[in-house]
């Protein structure tokens, strides 16, 4: 049987998901969508039931299973809904705005006894960055000891920058540099340019590896997300952000596209068909959990604390539940934290 699938928010990232259900999902159809707008919402629908309350479009009989694209603002709040109605639920990131909001997600499925959240943090699907995993796993240029990450935008609003750059950019690489590296941060420190853009930020893990990220939102030229990860016999890196380059009067060029969309289109479709997978099965993919969501988020205001005061930041996040399985680094306990 199809699952019916409910797509919270249709703004850019919510249509894209809605047509990723649409044209590219097996085993799972759009069934219902909600916004505020509900113009946008009957557009990005295309004939699917509309709703203008989200809460209305969780408790509906005609919906499965959850995504929220919502406003950042919202997300803690209705996936915590969702939980309660026993549907699983792929939330954009950030899972939640506040650490403590975040934790609350994890109690709730901890007290519900069963994985019903995954956060979209969908470089985990993105091609470069599976094989840079596994080339790691195999050991293909010894330990780690660097990773550099850089993640520009061509150009963002007055108020993304600084503290949002951290809470809604940043939380990409620090997802990514743990799942990479399978290390936890344990230290970070923040170098800020005027008014908060760009911002460099170096963390340091329970492995022994600096973790360097560079997010700067208005660089000019395209968005462009970048990683480099140096081992003691060899360095890996993700290759140009297109699949082809051009030559032509004498130039060597490739283009970047405007924002993440494009970019990262087949990871968005690879995690949207991992995730229904799960659903169908009850079991969890690669993805990240409600566990690894509020670890994100609780990092990324721990190190916005440091942003204001120039003061390296150290990093605490408590105990993993065991409903969160173990994680893969034999370090972990050495760091007093549970595996
Ligand atoms: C944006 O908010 C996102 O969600 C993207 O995933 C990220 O790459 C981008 O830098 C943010 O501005």
């Amino acid at each position: 049987m199809s699952v019916a699938i409910g797509v919270i928010g249709t703004g850019v990232m919510g249509s894209e998901h809605a047509r990723i259900l649409r044209e590219e999902t097996s085993g799972a159809h759009l069934a219902a969508v909600c916004d505020a707008d509900e113009g946008r919402a009957r557009t990005a629908g295309a004939g699917s039931k509309v709703f203008t309350d989200p809460l209305a479009l969780i408790n509906s009989n005609d919906v499965d299973a959850v995504v929220i694209a919502a406003p950042d603002a919202m997300h803690g709040g209705l996936v915590l809904a969702c939980i309660e109605q026993g549907k699983p639920v792929l939330c954009e990131k950030p899972l939640a705005l506040t650490a403590a909001e975040a934790l609350q997600v994890v109690e709730a499925e901890v007290a519900k006894g069963r994985r019903l959240v995954q956060v979209g943090y969908m470089r985990r699907f993105d091609a470069p960055y599976v094989e840079m995993k596994r080339l790691r796993e195999d050991g293909a240029i010894g330990k780690p000891v660097i990773l550099h990450n850089v993640h520009r935008n061509p150009v963002a609003p007055a108020w993304f920058r600084g503290p949002m750059s951290l809470t809604n950019a940043f939380v990409h690489e620090i997802d990514l540099s743990r799942w990479l590296l399978g290390s936890e941060m344990m230290s970070a420190r923040v170098d800020s340019g005027p008014v908060g853009d760009p911002l460099m930020i170096t963390m340091q893990t329970d492995q022994d590896e600096i973790v360097s990220t560079e997010v700067f939102m208005n660089c000019g030229y395209g968005y462009h997300v970048h990683s480099q990860l140096v081992g003691r016999h060899g360095t890996i890196e993700t290759a140009l952000p297109t699949a082809t380059v051009r030559d032509v009067s004498g130039q060597r060029s490739s283009a970047y596209p405007d924002n993440w969309i494009p970019r990262f289109r087949n990871a968005y479709a690879i995690q949207m068909g991992a995730w229904v997978k799960s659903v169908r099965s009850g079991e969890p993919n690669n993805g990240a959990s409600a566990w690894d969501g509020y670890v994100t988020t609780s990092l990324a205001e721990q190190i916005v604390a440091a942003l204001d005061t120039g003061a390296t930041a150290h990093l605490a996040v408590g105990s993993r539940p065991a409903l969160y399985g173990r994680r893969e680094c034999p370090q972990t306990q050495a760091h007093g934290m549970q595996p």
